[in-house]
């Protein structure tokens, strides 16, 4: 087992219907640690970065009109597993699939309003969190 660190928002439909303490209770539920958070309004660029991996995709457009319609909270999440796990607790991206218990499954709207982003894998992790937060930021 390795002590991980994963990158999550709390995304617009969660901040906008204020859920953020009650995802907040899966994520420690779950034995991840928050060693950092922040609540910011994301501007067009910054989503459009941070959703780069799907600019040729058909709802890219409305994904990115969706990240900046409201706040967002950024986290660092740490644990034993934390990318894997964090994956686990959000459910599967299409809520309808999503598993009893999961964020995706008791809180998301639609497919494309989620209401939790995780990252998929060390290196992305890795870049995600180096985009939008400081070392001296995340403690532990
Ligand atoms: P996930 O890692 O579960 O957040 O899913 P993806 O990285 O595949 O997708 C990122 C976001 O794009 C999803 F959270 C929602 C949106 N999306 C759609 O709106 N439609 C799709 O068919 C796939 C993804």
């Amino acid at each position: 087992m390795a002590l991980e660190r994963t990158f999550s928002i709390l995304k617009p439909d969660a901040t906008r219907r204020n859920l953020t303490g009650a995802i907040n209770a899966k994520i420690e539920a779950a034995g991840l640690r928050i060693v950092a958070q922040k609540r910011v309004q994301m501007t067009r660029g910054q989503a459009e970065i941070f959703y780069g991996v799907h600019k040729d995709r058909p709802f890219y457009g409305e994904l990115v009109e969706q990240m900046i319609a409201s706040p967002v909270v950024v986290q660092v999440l740490e644990g034993e597993n934390a990318i894997l796990k964090y994956r686990e607790v959000m459910g599967a991206t299409n809520p309808e699939k999503a598993d009893a218990g999961t964020i995706r499954k008791d809180f998301a709207l639609s497919m494309g309003e989620n209401s939790v982003h995780g990252s998929d894998a060390p290196e992305t992790a890795a870049q995600e969190i180096a985009q939008w937060f400081a070392g001296n930021e995340i403690v532990g």
